[in-house]
């Protein structure tokens, strides 16, 4: 690798194209250069959604808007990139949603563990009114957002053991595993509840620390931790599933109020085909990166329903302590939109 996780590009499995650009040319109202900061690699379907989405505004526009994409955490981490939005030093960025819940605390709500069964139901629950409600919530921060989009089932990796279960993340002899987690309590939390000694770090500086030793493991999706290279100092990996995180695609509000309305409603339609096309390509990455990753070498371990329900019961604390802070209604709405596509 470059060093602190850059990559040169993976190989991706055999992804979907996407979808062909039609709608017709906007008219002129002057041009925009667009600069966006990513935290993943070239070969993350944030990336390269964020290119489709690119081309969709290059093409409507005959290049009156461009989107300049700077990947691998180049500009800043989530948390600095979305105060650069707010200083409008920086256009746009894609963070999870759990880096932003400082700005809309609702959003807490998709990182209690175990929340959202299936992708499905992930999937109904972002496209919800009340996701929607939370979007519209970050106005008057100085940040537009703009659609959630996959970032998806997080998995716990490590350097120093298998874990198949939450003791062996506590460590019953041995000191509980040392993991990094997004700077997010609920995240914190999780690994509490779990007996590890959780400590919070922006994603850019996780894989030197990982290679120096600094935590002992970290939890994001499969293709995250293939993208990032994140094999390269991880040796085991455990299918928890434990959260399932969006993204969220967010523009700077100075950006956004420069902009005619008509590019206003055109960008708003790009983002939300890009999102489409974003989900698409994380679940087409999904199981693909984590044989990826056991044929380079990770041991991964896959957990049955008993020992699902183990890591359940280890981190129900969690919504003891938060559910009430979240909003008790807000996580029943949820649930009841995702135990409806489970009737579908
Ligand atoms: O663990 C993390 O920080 C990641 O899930 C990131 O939130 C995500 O990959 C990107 O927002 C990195 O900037």
């Amino acid at each position: 690798t470059l060093g602190f996780g850059l990559t040169a590009q993976a190989q991706s499995p055999d992804l979907s194209d996407p979808p062909a650009i039609d709608g017709e040319v906007i008219a002129d109202h002057g041009s925009h250069t667009i600069r966006m900061g990513l935290g993943l690699a070239e070969s993350s379907p944030q990336y390269i959604s964020s290119q489709y989405f690119a081309d969709i505004l290059e093409q409507r526009t005959e290049g009156r808007i461009t989107i300049n994409v700077f990947p691998n955490s180049q500009l800043g981490d989530d948390v600095q990139m979305m105060e650069m939005l707010q200083t409008g030093t920086l256009d746009m960025t894609y963070p999870s949603s759990s880096a932003a819940t400082t700005y809309v605390s609702e959003l807490a709500a998709f990182d209690l563990p175990f929340l959202l069964p299936t992708r499905e139901a992930a999937i109904a629950v972002m496209q919800s009114d009340m996701a929607q409600d939370m979007l519209d919530a970050f106005e008057g921060s100085g940040i537009k957002a703009l659609t959630f989009s996959e970032n998806g089932y997080r998995q716990l990796s490590n350097s120093a053991r298998p874990v198949e279960s939450p003791d062996d993340v506590a460590g019953l002899d041995v000191r509980g595993l040392s993991v990094r987690t997004m700077e997010n309590p609920v995240h914190l939390a999780i690994w509490e509840a779990m007996g590890a000694n959780p400590t919070p770090m922006a994603f850019g500086e996780l894989f030197s620390a990982m290679e120096q030793g600094v935590v002992d493991g970290q939890e994001n999706p499969w293709s995250t931790i293939l993208t990032s290279n994140f094999h390269e100092v991880q040796d085991y990996g455990t299918e928890t599933r434990h959260v399932y995180t969006p993204f969220i695609m967010m523009m700077s509000q100075r950006t956004w109020d420069r902009l005619d309305p008509a590019y206003q409603e055109l960008i708003q339609q790009a983002a939300r085909q890009s999102a489409q096309y974003e989900i698409q390509l994380s679940a087409e990455y999904d199981d693909w990166s984590r044989d990826q990753l056991e044929a380079r070498g990770m041991q991964i371990t896959r957990l049955d329903d008993d020992q699902i329900a183990a890591f359940q019961e280890a981190v129900q604390p969690v919504y003891e302590t938060w559910a009430p802070r979240i909003g008790e209604e807000l996580i029943s709405e949820i649930q009841s939109i995702a135990e409806a596509t489970a009737n579908d």
